[in-house]
C-alpha cells in the first residue's frame, strides 16, 4: 500500500548519544544499543474514522525516537500496519450505508494526510490487513498442525471452524526465560486481563474456548461478511493480533527494536502477538516494547467509540496550523496521559509565535548549547516537554539579547525541524 510523502530532514552537526527507553515489558528503562541499523513497528489505525488527536500524538512519539535514532547515525526501517478488514469497520460501514472498502481506503487517505501535515517520518513499508492475508494464512495452518491453536465447532447459527490460539498451551511449552508466556508483555493479572479482553476486541464470553482469553487467528466466513481463501482453514478473515505479528515478522529482523502503540494495545494485543511470534519461530517479537499514554478529552479517553474526537483535519479545515498541533502534542511527556484542551492549544500557537520571533534574533553561539539540550532530553525516554523548554529559554534569551542579526537561526531551526519535527 502506499504510504505518504516525508520532508526532507534537515542535517546537524554532531550526533545524538545513546538512546533511553522505558520498555513496558521488562518495566525499566532500557539503554538501547547503538546500531547501524534499528528497526520499528508501531500499530496503525484502524480505517473507521478519521484521526485524532490521540492517534497523532502515538504517531508523533514514535516519530520523535525515529528521528533521534537517525540523528545517532543509524538507518531504521520503520513498518506500519493499517488493520482494514475488522469488526468496527465493517459495523460502521454498515451503519452508514458505505461499502467497507471505500470507507477504509477514504480515511487512510485523511490519516496519511494528517501524517504529512504533522511531519511524521513515512514508514518504510506500509501494510493493510488484507493485503497481508496470503502470509497469514500459512501461519494460522502452522498453529493448528503444532497444538498451539484449535478450531470450534458452531453453535446458534455460528459456523464451524473458527480458529483460536491457545494462550494456556503456548504459556505451558515456555522453556527458557525469555519464551513467552500470559502476562510477558503486560504484566496484567488474570483478572484484570478478562477486565480489558472484552472491551478491546477479545470475546472472554464465547462457549468452547479453551481459555476465555484465547484470542481468534481466523473467523470463519460469515452471512454479508468479507473472506477471503483460508487454505485449509476455509474460507474467512484474519484475527487481528495475528496480522500485526506476521507483518513485522516478514518485513523486520526477528525480534525487530522497537514495538510501539498506545498504551491501550499492551493487552491483548502486544501481549498476544508477543505469543503468536514465539509459538511460530521461537524468538521474541521485539526486543522493547513502548506504549504512548492515552489522550482524553473532558474526562474520558478520547477514542472513536465513544465519539468525544477532536479531528486533526478538522483543526487544519478550521485553518489551524499542523506545526502548533505537533507542539501541543509534544508539551507532554509520550507516556503520560494527558487532555486535549483549549488552553494547551492557544499556549502551543504562542509558543510557535515566540519561537518564531526568536530565530530571526538568534545570538551567535546559541544554537551549539541548545541542539545539545534538545538531543539529551530526546534520548533521555523522549523527553520532549524538557527539550520544548530548552528552547524557550533559548528563545527568551535571545530576543532579550535584541542581537539584531540571525548568526544561529538557521541552525535553531534545523535543530527544531530534525530532532522535534517542528518547521519554523
Ligand atoms: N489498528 C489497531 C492497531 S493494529 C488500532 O488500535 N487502531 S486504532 O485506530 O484504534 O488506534 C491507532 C493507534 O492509536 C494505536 O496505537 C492506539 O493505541 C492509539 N490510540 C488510540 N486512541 C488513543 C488515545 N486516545 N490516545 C493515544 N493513543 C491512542
Ligand atoms: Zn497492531
Amino acid at each position: 500500500m502506499k504510504t505518504w510523502r516525508q520532508a526532507p530532514i534537515p542535517s546537524l552537526p554532531g550526533k545524538s548519544g545513546k538512546i533511553r527507553l522505558w520498555d513496558s515489558a521488562s518495566q525499566d528503562m532500557a539503554e538501547l544499543p547503538e546500531a547501524p541499523q534499528q528497526s520499528l513497528y508501531v500499530c496503525g489505525i484502524t480505517p473507521y474514522d478519521a484521526t485524532h488527536l490521540g492517534h497523532a500524538a502515538t504517531y508523533v512519539a514514535f516519530d520523535l525516537l525515529n528521528r533521534v535514532w537517525r540523528d545517532a547515525g543509524s538507518t531504521v526501517v520503520y513498518v506500519q500496519n493499517t488493520t482494514d478488514v475488522d469488526d468496527p469497520l465493517l459495523e460502521r460501514a454498515d451503519a452508514t450505508g458505505v461499502d467497507w472498502r471505500t470507507l477504509a481506503k477514504q480515511q487512510i487517505e485523511l490519516f496519511q494526510t494528517d501524517m504529512e501535515a504533522l511531519n511524521v517520518l513515512a514508514p518504510d513499508h506500509y501494510i493493510g490487513a488484507v493485503e497481508s492475508i496470503p502470509w497469514i494464512v500459512p501461519e494460522v495452518e502452522r498453529l493448528l498442525e503444532d497444538g498451539l491453536a484449535y478450531q470450534l465447532a458452531g453453535a446458534e447459527g455460528e459456523p464451524d471452524g473458527d480458529v483460536y490460539y491457545d494462550v494456556t498451551e503456548a504459556t505451558r511449552r515456555a522453556d527458557s526465560p525469555e519464551a513467552w508466556r500470559l502476562g510477558t508483555v503486560s504484566h496484567m493479572t488474570v483478572a484484570e486481563m478478562i477486565e480489558v479482553f472484552g472491551e478491546r476486541g477479545g470475546d472472554p464470553e464465547r462457549p468452547g474456548k479453551h481459555s476465555p482469553l484465547d484470542p481468534i487467528l481466523w473467523r470463519e466466513a460469515r452471512l454479508g461478511e468479507p473472506h477471503w481463501d483460508g487454505g485449509n482453514l476455509g474460507r474467512g478473515r484474519p484475527g487481528w493480533h495475528i496480522e500485526c505479528t506476521v507483518i513485522a515478522q516478514r518485513f523486520l529482523p526477528a525480534p525487530f527494536t522497537v514495538q510501539g502503540g498506545g498504551s491501550d494495545l499492551a493487552f491483548p494485543h502486544h501481549e498476544m502477538g508477543a505469543g503468536h511470534a514465539w509459538s511460530l519461530h521461537h524468538v521474541p517479537l521485539a526486543e522493547h516494547f513502548a506504549h504512548t499514554g492515552m489522550v482524553g478529552l473532558n474526562g474520558q479517553k478520547m477514542s472513536k467509540s465513544l465519539g468525544n474526537l477532536v479531528l486533526v483535519s478538522r483543526l487544519r479545515a478550521a485553518g489551524e496550523e499542523p506545526q502548533a498541533i505537533r507542539l501541543a502534542i509534544l508539551a507532554n511527556h509520550y507516556r503520560s496521559d494527558w487532555e486535549w484542551t483549549a488552553e494547551l492549544f492557544a499556549s502551543s500557537k504562542a509558543r510557535l509565535a515566540r519561537w518564531r520571533e526568536a530565530v530571526p534574533q538568534a545570538p551567535r553561539g546559541s544554537a551549539e548549547l541548545l541542539l545539545t539540550e534538545i538531543r539529551e532530553a530526546l534520548a533521555d525516554d523522549l523527553d520532549a516537554p524538557r527539550a520544548l523548554a530548552a528552547v524557550d529559554k533559548w528563545a527568551d534569551d535571545a530576543v532579550a539579547a535584541r542581537a539584531g542579526e540571525a548568526a544561529d537561526g538557521e541552525l535553531v531551526a534545523a535543530a527544531v525541524d530534525a530532532l522535534l519535527g517542528v518547521r519554523l
